[in-house]
């Protein structure tokens, strides 16, 4: 069915929403602060509004995706809401999206956060995924009308759900970042190939070492970090070494050492008999 629906914020991720609903039929209305970002959208159907007041007034779903809640609350603020479906796309805090959540509710309007787990050139596409939360009246009138964006996971009525789930992923992400990097500067410390050495050991090694999380994520929650595999005690002398060949090599030590530091900590307190996942207990 098609929808009307309107966006705010007209940046990279604002454009590609925009591009991906109009392919998926839908009638969409766009306002950016700088208009000329909407010149092509507009050649491929989008309707320009004039002001963030109107684009707001042309329908009764509002996607708004811009830099951060700030720039959120400085569009909106002077815009009536009311009867309106406010879905909230900006990167923010848990915090930022509960005190907007009451913010739009004040103001007569329902409002679902979210969590884009995609790069502009990922929407649309079979990796994309948004994390919904907020009002689970506004989401399910909507689901069908979003799924084209992405593949859509609705966490639950508090707002701040899907900022928490977002950062989460991202958290998991940097780490891998830096396991990642670390790997490549300690054989760029020898001139060795990258690229090969990402594609084929790497990212193989990281995916299987990945499969052992959702184990330990049980052991965290059943306070329980007894293994059968490399006890921290193990890992507290594989770090040694590790760190000890980085200095060696020339390599980088910033991203490892936090590591070290909390696996050392936690075999002094008494658990090196532990599995890599009692070292939560030290963050
Ligand atoms: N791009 C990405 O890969 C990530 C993927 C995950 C989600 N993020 C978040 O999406 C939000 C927007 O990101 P973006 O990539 O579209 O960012 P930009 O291309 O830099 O566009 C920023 C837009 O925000 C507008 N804007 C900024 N400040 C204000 C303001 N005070 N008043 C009105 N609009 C404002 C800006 O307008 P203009 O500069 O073009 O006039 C752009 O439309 C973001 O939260 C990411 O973390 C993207």
């Amino acid at each position: 069915m098609s929808e009307s629906v309107s966006i705010i914020g007209l940046g990279l991720m604002g454009r590609a929403l925009a591009e991906t609903l109009l392919a998926a039929g839908h009638r969409v209305t766009v306002w950016n602060r700088s208009a000329a970002k909407a010149d092509d959208l507009v050649a491929k159907g989008a309707t320009r509004a004039a002001t963030a007041a109107e684009a707001v007034e042309a329908s009764p779903l509002v996607i708004v995706c811009v830099l951060d809640y700030a720039a959120v609350h400085e569009i909106l603020d002077p815009v009536p809401l009311t009867g309106k479906v406010v879905l909230n796309l900006t990167n923010g805090r848990p915090a930022e999206a509960r005190e907007t959540a009451r913010w739009v509710a004040e103001r007569g309007g329902d409002y679902v956060d979210g969590g884009i787990m995609a790069v502009p050139q990922m929407v649309g596409g079979p990796g994309a995924l948004i994390l919904y939360s907020g009002s689970q009246t506004a989401f399910d009138r909507y689901e069908e009308t979003l799924r084209p964006l992405a593949r859509p996971h609705y966490l639950g009525t508090d707002a701040g759900l899907a900022p928490l789930y977002d950062l989460a992923l991202l958290t998991g992400m940097y780490g891998q970042i830096a396991g990642a990097l670390s790997a490549m500067a300690l054989l760029r410390s020898e001139n060795r190939p990258l690229t090969d050495f990402t594609a084929s050991l790497l990212v193989p090694w990281l995916t299987a070492m990945a499969g052992l999380q959702p184990a330990w994520a049980a052991a965290i929650e059943a306070g329980e970090h007894a293994t059968e595999v490399s006890n921290l005690e193990v890992n507290r002398v594989g770090m040694a070494n590790l760190v000890r060949a980085f200095a060696e090599q020339g390599a980088g030590l910033d991203l490892l050492l936090p590591m070290k530091k909390i696996i050392d900590d936690r075999v002094a307190r008494g658990h090196g008999a532990e599995g890599l996942s009692g070292l939560i207990e030290e963050l």
